[in-house]
């Protein structure tokens, strides 16, 4: 069994300027992950040894991003039991609309945990991985504790600009 926690899967690089705030939350919190670009179109077959060797592998969850006609959340989670969270990408012509519907409108039966367009889904379903983990690890939870205080301690610190 591998040592990885969560994997991230994208649809193509492009999809990385997005997919990376999702990285960027799983090594600030030492969260052992890989990331790859898995196509659901483009190599299908990949995807599916990807998402059947999952559980084997030891994975607890599986973050995956993509846009437009946004299938490969649902066709992963189809393929495995470990949880899938998809992250809509903006696409270039409707702006990730048709990604977050796409992903999110899942038929009953297999779910997809979907957030929302873009950089603020993909760190939030890195957090909510961290959450999930966090559940079997109380240093992990310490650590998400932390986060959330310092957070909320920037937030009560803001100030506002003066009226124009
Ligand atoms: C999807 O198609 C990818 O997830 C990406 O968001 C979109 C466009 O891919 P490229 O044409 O930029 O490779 O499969």
């Amino acid at each position: 069994m591998s040592h990885i926690q969560v994997g991230v899967v994208m649809g193509s690089s492009s999809d990385w300027d997005t997919m990376q705030h999702a990285v960027s939350i799983l090594e600030e919190f030492s969260i052992a992950h890989e990331a790859r670009v898995v196509s659901a179109h483009r190599m299908p077959d990949d995807m599916f040894a990807y998402a059947e060797a999952a559980a084997d592998r030891g994975l607890q969850a599986i973050i995956a991003g993509a846009g437009g006609a946004a299938h490969l959340p649902g066709m992963i989670a189809a393929k495995t039991i470990v949880p899938v969270l998809g992250v809509p990408v903006a696409s270039r012509h409707l702006q990730g609309v048709d990604s977050l519907h796409s992903i999110v409108q899942m038929p009953k039966g297999v779910p997809v945990a979907t957030f929302a367009i873009g950089t603020a889904g993909a760190a939030n379903a890195a957090l909510f991985a961290v959450a999930l983990l966090a559940r079997q690890n109380p240093a992990l939870a310490a650590q998400l504790q932390a986060w959330r205080a310092k957070q909320t301690e920037v937030a009560r610190q803001m100030a506002l600009p003066p009226v124009v």
